[in-house]
């Protein structure tokens, strides 16, 4: 196996005997074969002037089988290899209407059984391009889609798609096939595809507050009630409100943890008296507060690590893109109607929920409740009591560098506010850092794609400044990233102008030196260096 997609990739260069989020050999090659598969699919679609809009069906397995490659989404080697089968049907299908139209092997091949899968696989990873600029390229572009279809995905369980996204899907994944495109094509291409993932979480924003209102100033309990409990993780609000409604009066409570944290914002879910509060902290802590909480699990995405016994298995469910061989998986019917009843059923025989903290925890702060209150932030940043907002948005890992983001919220001055979005939040969102009358400083807009909310934000105050650059702003960003949902947001903050923006802890192991140095050069991208240096840089 060759894996380097996070930021946890072994050694800073690459995972090779088991991934350091537990991924075996297997599962790591068998989501090779099937990012493959996908780039076949894609040339066929691309080289045959396929109709996007007129294969549905394809386009939504497409755009799951993607998320299904994200970091810590699936470890499921039965649930990909159908997956892969699934694709080659697809595919094809597809080619069987394509006579005459010249198709590479990604479009060809065969396979029968699981180990003709792992045979196949060992030829067409991450290494297969050898020029390790062009594969630098092809993979941060890969790692953009992957996180655009993870968003994408959840805006199509509430019914929304935009097919202009699946039509870059396809044009990207094959130009990965074409050996005559060369970088500066593949650089147009990776902003191309931060524009995809700017309409991408748009399209989800708008399918979230739609259907479940817009986020509102919110205290959510960190505390304990006296009742079985479920925990719900992930980013899927679909799931969530379907457990909602199938646990109301059955005297069982649910929490969320990590990225689920924000669905406290929506009016849509308050209205649930058993929706109780926020349990523990970002993804990489489950292995010991999925033990104090005592009560079944539902993930509905990443992240996801590998349960460390039976007995905790036995308590884990997933759903959607997320697997892990052993744990339930539930599967929806063609309208999306999950059945929950095993997961509430388990609960009822569980104890409820230790106590590991108490008290709350502040949110909400998306585009509309910022905008909301644009009066009195335009007003605190003219007097001068902001000085600065650090856009922190992103993810949290286990890392023992990231306590520089806990220190970097700690030693920030008073007259600067945190604008957050993601699981990064859980390095200094316990902190109280007070506020700056009446601004919390820190606000909190919600999940990773909620980081669209503070480009709302960044745009409106430029046009109240009336600035003509987004980077002449009093905004700095510093930004944590793990997977690959904090590439598409990078590459969408660049799309949009960004510039300077730092991303930490470490620099992804997939940029290769030139490939960073274009990075650095167009868009003065940096990384991490000392707190007190930092601040003096950021604050200035
Ligand atoms: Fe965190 Fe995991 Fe949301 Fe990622 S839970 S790390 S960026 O999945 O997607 O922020
Ligand atoms: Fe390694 Fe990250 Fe790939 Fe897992 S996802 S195998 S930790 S690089």
């Amino acid at each position: 196996m060759f894996c380097y997609q996070c930021q946890e990739a072994s050694r800073g260069t690459g995972c090779e005997i088991i991934g350091v989020c537990g991924k075996n050999p297997e599962v790591a090659k068998l989501q090779d074969l099937l990012i493959y598969t996908l780039k076949g699919i894609a040339q066929a679609v691309v080289r045959g002037a396929v109709e996007v809009k007129a294969r549905q069906e394809m386009n939504h397995e497409v755009i799951n089988a993607l998320f299904m490659t994200i970091t810590n989404a699936n470890f499921d080697d039965g649930a990909l290899e159908a997956q892969i089968r699934k694709m080659l049907s697809f595919r094809d299908g597809l080619t069987a209407e394509l006579a005459g139209v010249k198709l590479s092997d990604a479009a060809t091949f065969t396979v029968t059984d699981k180990e003709s899968m792992l045979k196949k696989a060992a030829s067409v990873g991450v290494l297969a391009t050898a020029n390790e600029d062009i594969r630098s390229l092809r993979e941060l572009i890969l790692y953009g889609l992957k996180g655009m279809a993870a968003y994408a995905h959840h805006a199509l369980n509430i019914g929304l798609e935009e097919e202009s996204l699946y039509v870059h899907t396809y044009e990207a994944l094959a130009a990965m096939l074409d050996n005559t495109l060369g970088a500066d094509e593949l650089v147009a291409l990776t902003l191309k595809t931060g524009e995809v993932g700017v309409t991408a979480m748009a399209m989800l924003d708008k399918a979230n507050t739609s259907r479940f209102g817009n986020p509102e100033i919110t205290e959510v309990n960190i505390g304990v009630r006296n009742n079985p409990a479920i925990l719900i993780s992930g980013h899927d609000l679909t799931d969530l409100m379907q457990l909602l409604e199938q646990t109301e009066g059955t005297g069982v409570d649910v929490y969320t943890h990590s990225e689920m944290l924000p669905a406290h914002y929506y009016p849509a879910f308050k209205k649930f008296t058993h929706f109780v509060g926020n349990y523990g902290n970002a993804w990489w802590k489950q292995v010991e507060e999925f033990e104090s909480f005592r009560g079944p699990v539902l993930f509905t995405t990443n992240c996801l690590v590998p349960p460390r016994n039976e007995a905790l298995k036995s308590r884990i469910f997933t759903t959607g893109a997320s697997g892990f061989p052993g744990c339930t998986h539930i599967e929806g019917d063609e309208n999306g109607k999950k059945d929950f009843s095993a997961i509430i059923a388990l609960a009822k025989t569980l104890e409820a929920p230790q106590e590991i903290e108490t008290g709350k925890i502040v949110g909400g702060f998306a585009h509309a409740q910022v905008l909301a209150l644009a009066d009195q932030v335009v007003e605190a940043v003219k007097t001068g009591a902001i000085k600065k907002f650090v856009v922190m948005a992103g993810c949290d890992g286990r890392m023992n560098s990231r306590s520089y983001y806990t220190e970097f919220a700690q030693n920030m001055p008073q007259d600067s506010v945190i604008l957050t979005a993601g699981c990064a939040k859980y390095r200094y969102n316990k902190l109280n850092l007070g506020d700056i009358g009446g601004i919390p400083r820190v606000l909190d807009a919600g999940q990773c794609n909620d980081s669209y909310s503070l480009v709302v934000i960044a745009l409106k105050l430029k046009e109240v400044f009336g600035l003509a650059d987004v980077n002449d702003l009093p905004i700095a960003y510093n930004i944590a990233w793990y997977e690959q949902k904090a590439v598409i947001v990078l590459l969408a903050l660049l799309y949009l102008g960004v510039k300077n923006i730092h991303l930490g802890p470490t620099l992804p192991a997939f940029l290769s030196p030139n490939v960073a140095n274009v990075l650095v050069e167009k868009f003065g991208i940096g990384t991490i260096g000392e707190v007190d240096e930092d601040i003096k840089l950021f604050m200035a």
